[in-house]
């Protein structure tokens, strides 16, 4: 698959005149300065135009003549001895496919018979390699061009994006039907994961949130420590990762298996939130318009339980949805979870509470691929100002709002392919509330 990969590349570079590609694969990493190894993972750029998953590595494009150039470490019997074999050459070319391979001791020599003009890089530290070898380099069109290669993905990648989604989805189910109260945060978290593990995916996408009670309105919460009681919400952000691509699923429910009056009410409006924006998802819609639905439709749900009044059009032009919704309504997904190409060149941030979050700002085409993950978080920190607040106050209902600052937040996350004519979901965890209050706590 990432022939094609490479060709997409190709075919933006016109009128470049004698230059070449460099890209740098990614090397171990150590946790300080100890050998400590951190599980090895390709730079997503690397990965996305040679598949390879083991450190080391250099590549060189020649767009001209629609070259892969293949650069492979050198390594010696000590290697095999702590990593296993030591595969030759010949192994790598018949594996790999590149057009040409090397040692990576020959970098230098077979970019010198080119005779560059220049030579594209990623960034600037990529590019200090080939500075150092005195080579001309440029970093200003690479980054973007890979950015625009991968937004759109071919059938290849989406098998990959499904088959991660999926794995994802039978971890959450897995995960819903084993919560008792009484368990802790990280036996959720050890239930999950188990699941996707099990299932021949080994490698996280990003740290999974495992929450309970006030922290399900942590956005970015990992010490999964505390314990979860019978009233509690829960929440799961989490996903797995196929080849590289991910999933990106979020889920919340009660831990006793009955949503509370005002848990029902909130659940309901989130998950109304997320279907309205699902189904907008289709070529030609701006992102940003699916995020101002999606938040007229949760200021509408905190309307009908009180803890808001006045009108909506109002509401939304005093940005009070953001005190309530304060991320981005979803984002790319693919190589990486937060996937590049949200904002092209030029593209700028709309700076609004909220919004300014938005991780992406496109109309939506065909083979993209993104989150839709809308929330209701009742986040003291920002309420508290809000209910002294000249601008806002008037808005909010400060008895019932006090009431609610423990109760956390809930959030649905699904994760869709934009198609030719709307979108394709990939996740199938239940989210109707009947549904998910028949499996949490069912057992297996
Ligand atoms: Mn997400």
């Amino acid at each position: 698959m990432t022939d094609q990969h490479r060709k997409k590349l190709f075919s933006l570079f016109k009128d470049k005149g004698n230059s070449l590609i460099y890209l740098k694969g990614a090397e171990v990493s150590y946790r300080y300065d100890t050998d400590f190894e951190y599980p090895f993972r390709q730079e997503s750029n690397f990965l996305y135009l040679t598949g390879i998953q083991e450190p080391g590595f250099h590549m060189v494009l020649d767009p001209e003549k629609e070259e892969y150039l293949l650069f492979v470490p050198k390594r010696d019997a000590m290697f095999a001895v702590w990593n296993g074999v030591v595969r030759s050459v010949e192994d790598y070319a018949l594996k790999l496919k590149p057009d040409r391979i090397f040692f990576d001791e020959d970098l230098y020599g077979e970019i010198s018979k080119r005779s560059p003009e220049t030579i594209h890089c990623l960034n600037v530290s990529q590019a200090a390699v080939i500075d150092d070898m005195g080579f001309q380099t440029e970093t200003g069109w690479l980054k973007d061009a890979l950015a625009w290669c991968r937004c759109q993905k071919t059938d290849a990648e989406l098998d990959m994006l499904r088959h991660a989604s999926a794995v994802a989805s039978a971890a959450h189910i897995a995960a819903m039907k084993g919560l008792k109260p009484g368990m802790f945060e990280y036996e959720m978290k050890a239930l999950y994961e188990h699941e996707v593990v099990r299932r021949g995916l080994v490698h996280h996408p990003y740290n999974g949130i495992h929450g309970s009670g006030e922290n399900s309105a942590i956005l970015h919460y990992t010490e999964s420590g505390r314990k979860i009681d019978e009233g509690d919400l829960y929440l799961i952000d989490a996903g797995a990762e196929s080849n590289g691509y991910a999933a990106d699923i979020t889920r919340t429910y009660p831990a006793g298996g009955k949503f509370t009056g005002i848990q029902a009410a909130i659940y309901d409006t989130v998950l109304s939130a997320l279907n309205g924006s699902i189904d907008m998802v289709k070529p030609g819609v701006a992102m940003e318009d699916i995020h101002l639905s999606a938040s007229r439709t949760i200021l509408k749900g905190l309307k009908d339980t009180g803890l808001v009044h006045g009108d909506t059009d109002t509401l939304m032009e005093k940005n009070i949805f953001a005190l309530f919704f304060p991320h981005g309504l979803g984002h790319f997904l693919g190589l990486d979870t937060h996937d590049v190409g949200g904002y092209p060149k030029g593209v700028k941030r709309i700076d609004r509470p909220g919004i300014r979050y938005l991780r992406a700002r496109r109309i939506l085409e065909p083979r993209m691929v993104l989150t839709i993950e809308p929330g209701i978080y009742f986040i003291p920190a920002l309420l508290r100002p809000a209910l002294d607040h000249p601008g806002q106050k008037e808005f909010l209902n400060r008895e019932k709002l006090e009431k609610m600052f423990y109760f956390g937040g809930i959030r649905i996350e699904d994760n869709l392919i934009v198609t030719e004519t709307g979108h394709e979901n990939m996740t199938s965890v239940p989210k109707e509330r009947g549904e998910v209050e028949k499996i949490v706590g069912s057992g297996k």
